[in-house]
């Protein structure tokens, strides 16, 4: 069986995590989140790349740059999970198998993070966990492409 290869995908001002604003999004850093994701792909037996951008386009070119190198992707879309027809398209357009998370639950808070276009083309969204959230997404997903 060969390794799965797993992209981790962090959208807009996920780089300030720890930084800013703890009292929404708590004290760890995404780099806390990016050792524990390698750890817990260690346990797993796959391997992991983990990539965060600002910009869109950046999100897009690693998608499309996905396919035949990555069995999976992980997104945490941040703003752009409300927001961006394009990581939609380019998601359903390489067709890997995608898990969204999100440190909180979207569903709690204003109306306009209720909607996701990320969701319909997702295996699955796991939100309010903090970064919990990341660890549990991995392991869906690699479970769920270890069964297909
Ligand atoms: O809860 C999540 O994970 C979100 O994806 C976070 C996004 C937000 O737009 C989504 O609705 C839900 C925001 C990420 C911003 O991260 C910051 C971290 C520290 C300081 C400021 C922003």
């Amino acid at each position: 069986m060969s390794t799965l290869n797993i992209l981790v995908l962090h959208g807009p001002n996920l780089n300030l995590l720890g930084l800013r604003e703890p009292e929404i999004y708590g004290a760890t850093t995404l780099k806390d989140i990016n050792t524990r994701l390698e750890k817990e792909a260690k346990i797993l037996g796959v391997s992991l790349h983990c990539f965060q951008s600002n910009h869109e386009g950046a999100l897009v070119d690693q998608i499309q740059a996905a396919l035949g190198k990555f069995s999976g992707i992980l997104i945490n879309p941040a703003a752009y999970t409300h927001t961006s027809v394009a990581l939609r398209d380019a998601l359903a357009a390489v067709n890997l198998p995608t898990v969204e998370v999100h440190l909180s639950n979207i569903h709690q808070r204003e109306t306009f993070r209720h909607h996701s276009y990320i969701a319909p083309i997702a295996v699955g969204q796991i939100c309010g966990f903090g970064a919990e959230s990341y660890y549990l997404g991995l392991r869906a997903l690699v479970n769920h492409i270890r069964a297909r």
